[in-house]
């Protein structure tokens, strides 16, 4: 079923005439030569001359009209493919497809062959992706700033079951996207020293020792209806020269080109460790190099505007993606102070009435630290800055009658206790106006925990911005059917105005009639989802089953084990009673883990093998498969997320800041089994608890038992289940090969289950039951899916941006 909708036939020929001149002129192809892949570059081409018309007028715009501009500064932009999106958003996309097929070209075809813009970890990088369409959409005049990495995040390939990273070379046959602005260029420096200002005390002038070049790369982001549009500027290292010619001509032809190779190693790949910190030099290269080359960007287009920096709060707004751009806030004291010549409390005011910070976690490892001896050596004047800064901040608590001790040693700047480190979360809190937290429940533990004392000495500060998504990407995009049956039901509004349109859906979840054709749209992604694992695993998938999905960095706070653990135990349930009513179910993982982390690893090779013994099992008739599809991405997420019956959101309670595929799955009209978590709780509130399959410990209860050990001995030997699975586990069933491979997952869980695992395996185990209880109550189910599409419409990332917009950024 497809909209009767007005296809302009001028269109379809305009855009027909200009894909065949890209083909022809910037490609160098003729039709009949033309490979799938040329096609795809000369549609893409085409689609940018629809896209630049528009971003040039609402760059102009944001001159003439003196709009604030924001600036959100991230490590990652995990953009995914474009061609379909910038399609849509220009409301071309049918066109495109009728131009394209008179040329003999199918675009479900060559969609495909546009690589992935993988350029981030995991929801971090999503997010600003999400932001940066949000911002477009809402006519916010902004800018993303990032790194141009040449690779993005690793490919994953499962070899025997383990993960192997591959190296993603996403620009090979070009990125028909971006404008290389060869003339935007910066100088970086990095180590060297530092000597007073002639006449001042508080000025300095810094001399590197070595300099790279930062040379901008922009990218376009259309957003909704054509209309805004904005600037993903990505920086790309460079030598200053790109050969010494006097070396080559000695003879050392390798010596030659090395400063190029250290130069361009900055921008050579995304680390690709999520939730762990990185630790490496290369990593504080890469956070000031691309830091330094933005805030010189934005100051330039400033002064060139507006020609006093002390006016810079009032026309700009800069957000920092969690700490990793954190080095700011000493990179525009430096500016301001050594460079303009502004006084130092001038400055600091300036500065933090700029930034803002956003906290996406709050496991104590994965919150940023630097040695100060390595910040000592790489960016000297940068560490006398921080240490000027916290020493002005502690006399400041102490002029207030702050003196106890341990507070103050707590909220420093330095951490003296592990061989002095700076703290970036703190650096970043005391540089920003405002500080956010990434969901309810997120900011809440903010306040309470790691920054008890902060939000007590700046108790306005800390605020919360509940994460969103695009619905253009995970709805439209990646879900025409369903958007189509929206559509046709609440009308066009819905797609302009989803978040006052969908609550409109709520009473058709007790409309039979409607209820069927909602189903049926899911029937046909499950359909399509099931031909893709045919043709790509050579496994056959029931698409009568649950599709029960778990989609997401693989972490032990994220708890795919206790999924696996569950699948197992079902498995043993239908092996005990092979004739019993069982309620067939599709078990389907993905995810990266970090190359580093070893267990996350582990259980990416369980999955596998426990795939391996439950799908060769005939007597388990089909009843249970399990499938773990490789090199999980975002063009993967948009096929599963509409094919997915149940949708697992299971991690430890306290420890998943927001989530957002959470809520992709929602708004598609997934049921989620879920914790008390993150954006699950806010869900929970707009969906209905009885809605959604809660469990386990809540967040004060984890933390709770945290503090009593993780010793799991006893909650083992209480459930039969539980320790069934686990010696099944031992005993080698599922690593015949390697019998002893998984002892060390389950010593972790008996002796030091940080995770709560086994105390929330067998309350996971009854909301599973429930699960099926509900499934095989089609009316029931069907209902609470509907009412899961409806009340998503209040996580539109268009509201969180909207927020920001409000009450941090000044901007709308
Ligand atoms: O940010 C994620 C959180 O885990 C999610 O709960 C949240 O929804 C999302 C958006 O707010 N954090 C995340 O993805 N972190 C990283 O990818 C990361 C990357 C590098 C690094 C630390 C964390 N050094
Ligand atoms: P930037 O803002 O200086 O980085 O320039 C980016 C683009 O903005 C330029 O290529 C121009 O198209 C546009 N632009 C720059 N300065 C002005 C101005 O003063 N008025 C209108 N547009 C401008």
């Amino acid at each position: 079923m497809t909209r009767a909708r007005f296809i302009s036939p001028n269109e379809v020929a305009a855009l027909r005439a200009n894909i065949l001149s890209k083909l022809t002129y910037q490609v160098g192809k003729d039709p009949e030569s033309a490979l799938d892949h040329d096609w795809f570059m000369a549609t893409a081409l085409a689609t940018r001359d629809y896209i630049v018309d528009r971003w040039m007028s609402r760059t102009r715009e944001a001159y003439r009209t003196g709009q604030k501009r924001v600036y959100y500064l991230s490590l990652e932009f995990l953009i995914g493919r474009l061609l379909i999106d910038s399609l849509s958003n220009l409301g071309i996309l049918e066109e495109a497809r009728r131009a394209l097929a008179d040329l003999g070209v199918d675009l479900e075809r060559i969609r495909g062959l546009e690589p992935d813009a993988a350029l981030g970890n995991g929801g971090l990088g999503r997010l600003a992706a999400c932001f940066m369409e949000s911002m477009a959409t809402l006519g916010i005049a902004s800018y993303g700033y990032g790194i141009r990495y040449e690779h993005g995040l690793f490919r994953q390939v499962i070899a025997d079951g383990f993960q192997q990273e591959q190296p993603e070379n996403w620009l090979d046959f070009g990125n028909p996207w971006e404008f290389e602005r060869a003339e935007v260029v910066y100088e970086i420096g990095f180590g060297g020293h530092v000597t007073p200002y002639e006449g001042s005390q508080l000025r300095q002038v810094w001399i590197p020792s070595e300099k790279v070049r930062a040379v901008a790369y922009d990218t376009p982001i259309m957003g909704w209806g054509g209309e805004g549009a904005n600037t993903l500027r990505l920086w790309r290292s460079r030598p200053l020269e790109n050969i010494k010619l006097d070396t080559f001509n000695a003879g050392d032809h390798i010596g030659a080109v090395a400063d190029q190779a250290r130069a361009e190693s900055i921008s050579r790949v995304l680390y690709p460790a999520d939730s762990t910190e990185a630790g490496q030099e290369l990593r504080l290269r890469q956070e000031y190099f691309f830091v330094a080359a933005s805030l010189a960007d934005l100051t330039r287009r400033h002064l060139k505007q507006h020609g006093d920096i002390m006016s810079l709060p009032e026309h700009n707004a800069i957000q920092l993606n969690d700490t990793h751009p954190a080095i700011a806030v000493a990179e525009l004291m430096r500016l301001l102070v050594d460079v303009h010549g502004v006084p130092w409390n001038a400055a600091w005011d300036t500065t933090v009435a700029t930034l803002s910070y956003t906290n996406h976690t709050l496991l104590p490892e994965a919150l940023e630290t630097w040695s100060v001896y390595l910040m000592e050596r790489l960016l000297p004047r940068h560490m006398q800055i921080i240490y000027m800064i916290n020493a002005q901040f502690l006399d400041s608590l102490r002029a207030r009658g702050e003196t106890d001790g341990s507070m103050l040693s707590y909220v420093s700047l330095i951490d003296e206790s592990h061989g002095r480190r700076v703290r970036m979360g703190n650096l970043a809190f005391i540089g920003s106006h405002k500080i956010n937290g990434v969901s309810g429940l997120h900011t809440e533990l903010m306040r309470k925990t790691v920054f008890r004392s902060m939000h007590r000495l700046f108790p306005d500060r800390i605020n919360n911005k509940t994460n969103g998504i695009t619905f253009r990407r995970w709805l439209y995009q990646a879900n025409p059917a369903l958007t189509d049956l929206l559509v046709d039901v609440l009308g066009d509004e819905v797609q302009d105005d989803p978040e006052n349109v969908l609550p409109r859906l709520k009473p058709y979840a007790n409309d039979a009639n409607f209820r069927e054709r909602f189903a049926q749209q899911r029937r046909r992604n499950k359909d399509q989802f099931a031909d893709l694992v045919r043709k790509n695993m050579d496994i056959t998938l029931d698409p009568g089953a649950i599709f029960d999905v778990q989609i997401k960095r693989i972490h032990e706070y994220k708890r795919q084990l206790m999924n696996l653990l569950q699948t197992i135990a079902l498995y043993q349930a239908i092996k005990n009673n092979p004739n019993g009513n069982w309620t067939p179910r599709v078990k389907i993982f993905a995810g990266k883990a970090a190359a580093s982390y070893h267990q996350a690893k582990l259980i990416i090779k369980l999955a596998n093998d426990v795939a391996k013994v439950v799908n060769n099992d005939p007597s388990i008739r089909d009843l249970l498969k399990v499938v773990f599809l490789p090199n999980y991405n975002v063009s993967l997420a948009e096929v599963i997320i509409p094919a997915a019956d149940l949708s697992e959101q299971i991690s430890t309670a306290g420890l998943e800041a927001s989530g957002t595929s959470n809520m992709k799955f929602g708004l598609n009209g997934a049921l989620t089994i879920g914790t008390m978590d993150g954006a699950n709780v806010e869900m929970s509130e707009r969906v209905g608890e009885e809605n959604m399959f809660i469990f386990g410990l809540r967040a004060d209860e984890v933390e709770e038992r945290q503090r009593t050990g993780g010793n799991s001995s006893e909650i083992i030997n209480n459930s039969p289940r539980l320790s069934a699975v686990m010696a099944d586990i031992r005993s080698g069933h599922f690593s015949p090969d390697d019998p002893s491979r998984y002892n060390g997952l389950l010593d972790v869980l008996t002796w030091h289950d940080r995770f709560q695992v086994c105390a929330d395996f067998d309350d996971y185990w009854l909301a599973q039951s429930r699960v099926e209880e509900r499934w095989n109550q089609p009316d029931r189910w069907w209902s609470s899916a509907v009412l899961n599409t409806a009340g998503m419409g209040w996580f539109s990332s268009d509201r969180t941006i909207r927020e920001y917009a409000t009450d941090i950024w000044q901007a709308l």
